[in-house]
């Protein structure tokens, strides 16, 4: 299979290199495709770039894909799992908003996790995902959890990769919104949340007219075990920050490794208000000319911490921005108009920022940085904090053009740019000073390729370890307009694979794939031979709750049964095809039920699902599965509970009866 698809591959090397314009259609004599092929591809009037293109991407049957990328769901609160590059959804991860199909909040153990996340006690229903963010070891995705926040509500959840589940969902006591997270620290010492909207500390009332005083940011790093698989909130320490919206944060790694960067988009601290004549926020924040990259040394931040120098605010342990100045934990440095991604570089020697305002990438060296540090007799901004003149630390600028957001990097010492307004992925140098003997060199740009259409992030494969790999970038486009066909006024967003592999000016459009149920942000690429999923559970009786097994597990039909203590009805239950034991159960109104459900399947893609009619519960159960739900039989009736997974010939039978008497 895999020879053939090398031989089609070179037959096209070829049959590109005598087509260079590439855009005539293939014609069946010219080609040299095998003769049903090459008519197939005139006949859809592809050319030699399209033939490449679905040669590129398409998967036989039965192949996998080399690279998995973990996708925000946006609005969803959820993350995709796509294949890439065939760029087929693989699942839909359930994270911040309950999902049926993995009984995510129907009954069983995701509705701790959802209630975890709950906000001083409100129901959540929903999250708005932004960046999710892969584990790693030694500054590499090591294939162990995935993070993402939620930016509505100033949440993180912490995802196992061993069954891709959300095993924790965690809120922020002191912040109300975030968007700089998740990003972790090379060795996953921390997950960084960086705030967004200032706020009071604890987002208690203040007045806007209070709000260079009362208002303020707040980055947390919030530790993370990798035995419990859990963030550690005791464990945690924040940082008080000035009331600039933090955007978008990156952890420094190698040289860098201990610091961490974010920009800040109202350093003129604009308070809005269009009603009563004031500029409305969009004017307000881009007043001046410059905001501030913030560098926080996060490692002399956690000794501080561990020192005992923090205040406790709602529980979690807070750095003061007087003591963060006072310990040297936190420097500024101007950044161009409305700045909005800052990106480590692979070896961690600079940090690009894009302006949304500004047509260049500006390219921070963190050696230079270091120095000016080094060198005191900064100056301040209103807030004490130090400010390192621009001139001191900019290593290079590079015109790309409009509206540059995020950049990733490739192995070969390209870096790629997404361009929102151009509608454009930049590709440049990633050099030393600028020699025109070698342009390639400098910091250049080489090529622009139009992305159809507003690209806000752009991932790359491995892009955000020590090492990308340089295969792929995909576009995370948030228009698609005429892409795909009319599904009414609400569009979806555009996912477009990119192939970076040839060098120069040759990056090529591959794929474009609709995504239909939200606007995702961010997104992670990595190698799929680095993930290690169970199969199926290793257990019978394993709770993916604890990733233990369940206290309540059985392990034979034998011990199915009811049991009646007074009005507490407990219910050990066995599933396996297609049958679940017990098949009739019968309780009076008013009975508080406990029921514990263990898949005895060892087979692969063995799931059942259990409904319970009218009661709202609705679990999946994967083979070697134990869950437990409780309800309060509060009608009374005749109930069916029944297997939602066509899992048998015998599905349909796979049922039971549960009667409460009135
Ligand atoms: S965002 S399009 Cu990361 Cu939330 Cu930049
Ligand atoms: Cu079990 Cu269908």
């Amino acid at each position: 299979m895999m020879r053939r698809w090398i031989g089609i591959l070179l037959l096209f090397s070829v049959l590109l290199s005598s087509c260079s314009g590439g855009q005539q259609t293939v014609t069946p004599a010219s080609s040299g495709l095998p003769a049903d092929a090459a008519a197939l591809a005139a006949e859809r009037g592809f050319t030699p770039d399209d033939v490449y293109a679905a040669l590129k991407t398409y998967m036989p049957s039965g192949e996998l894909d080399p690279y998995i990328m973990f996708s925000s769901g946006g609005q969803s609160g959820q993350v995709l799992v796509i294949g890439v590059p065939s760029m087929r959804i693989l699942k839909v991860i359930a994270v911040f908003t309950p999902e049926p199909w993995q009984g995510f909040g129907f009954g069983g153990h995701g509705d701790q996790v959802l209630e975890d996340g709950y906000v001083n006690g409100y129901e959540i229903k929903w999250g708005d995902t932004h960046h999710p963010s892969l584990s790693e070891t030694n500054g590499e995705y090591d294939g162990q959890f995935l993070f993402i926040n939620d930016k509505a509500n100033a949440r993180l959840a912490v995802i196992d990769l061993r069954d891709f589940e959300t095993k924790q969902i965690i809120k922020n006591p002191n912040a109300i919104n975030d968007h700089g997270g998740a990003f972790v620290t090379p060795n996953t010492e921390y997950v960084i949340e960086g705030p967004q909207y200032a706020a009071p500390l604890g987002w208690e009332y203040a007045s806007l007219d209070d709000y260079e005083e009362k208002y303020r940011g707040v980055i947390t790093f919030w530790a993370f075990d990798r035995m419990s698989g859990r963030v550690i909130p005791d464990k945690s320490f924040q940082m008080e920050l000035p009331p600039y919206w933090q955007d978008l944060c990156d952890a420094g790694k190698k040289v860098s490794d201990g610091w961490v960067f974010c920009n800040s988009f109202n350093v003129e601290m604009a308070t809005g208000g269009i009603e009563l004549g004031n500029p409305p926020f969009e004017a307000g924040v881009s007043r001046g000319d410059t905001d501030y990259l913030h560098i926080i040394d996060w490692k002399k931040a956690e000794q501080v911490y561990q020192a005992g120098k923090v205040e406790t605010l709602n529980g979690m342990a807070l750095i003061r921005l007087q003591t963060a100045i006072d310990e040297g934990l936190l420097f500024f440095t101007p950044e161009p108009k409305s700045p909005h991604g800052a990106d480590v570089t692979p070896g961690g020697e600079f940090i690009v920022v894009g302006g949304k305002l500004d047509p260049h990438v500006t390219i921070y060296s963190f050696e230079k940085i270091q120095q000016a540090i080094a060198a005191g007799g900064l100056e301040t901004d209103s807030y004490g904090v130090p400010v390192i003149p621009l001139d001191k630390v900019m290593e290079a600028q590079v015109e790309l053009g409009l509206g540059p957001l995020h950049t990733v990097f490739d192995d070969k010492g390209y870096a790629y740019t997404s361009l929102f307004l151009d509608s454009a992925v930049a590709r440049w140098t990633l050099g030393g000073p600028y020699d025109s003997l070698n342009p390639e060199d400098g910091w250049t740009l080489v090529q622009k390729l139009p992305v159809q259409y507003n690209i806000g992030h752009i991932a790359a494969a491995e892009g955000d370890t020590a090492s990308p790999d340089g295969l792929y970038v995909v576009a995370l486009n948030k228009w698609s307009i005429d892409r795909f066909a009319n599904v009414g006024p609400l569009l979806p967003q555009n996912f477009q694979l990119v192939d970076i592999t040839g060098s120069g000016a040759q990056m090529k459009l591959l794929y474009d794939m609709p995504i239909g149920m939200a606007e995702p942000h961010y997104a992670q690429i990595i190698k799929a031979d680095k993930l290690n999923p169970f199969e199926v559970y290793p257990q019978v009786g394993w709770d993916p709750g604890t990733m233990a097994l369940h206290p309540n597990a059985i392990t034979s039909e034998d011990e199915a049964r009811v049991e009646r203590n007074g009005n507490v009805v407990e219910i050990w239950m066995t599933v396996l095809r297609s049958h679940f034991k017990p098949e009739r159960i019968e309780i009076q109104k008013g009975d508080h039920v406990i029921w514990h459900l263990t898949s005895l399947e060892q087979t692969r893609d063995a799931t059942h699902g259990f409904a319970i009619s009218g009661y709202n519960i609705n679990l999946s159960l994967e083979p070697g599965e134990t869950q437990t739900i409780e309800f309060d039989a509060v009608m009374s009736g005749t109930f069916t509970y029944y297997c939602t997974e066509f899992c048998s010939a015998l599905h349909l039978e796979m049922l039971g009866y549960l009667l409460v008497k009135p």
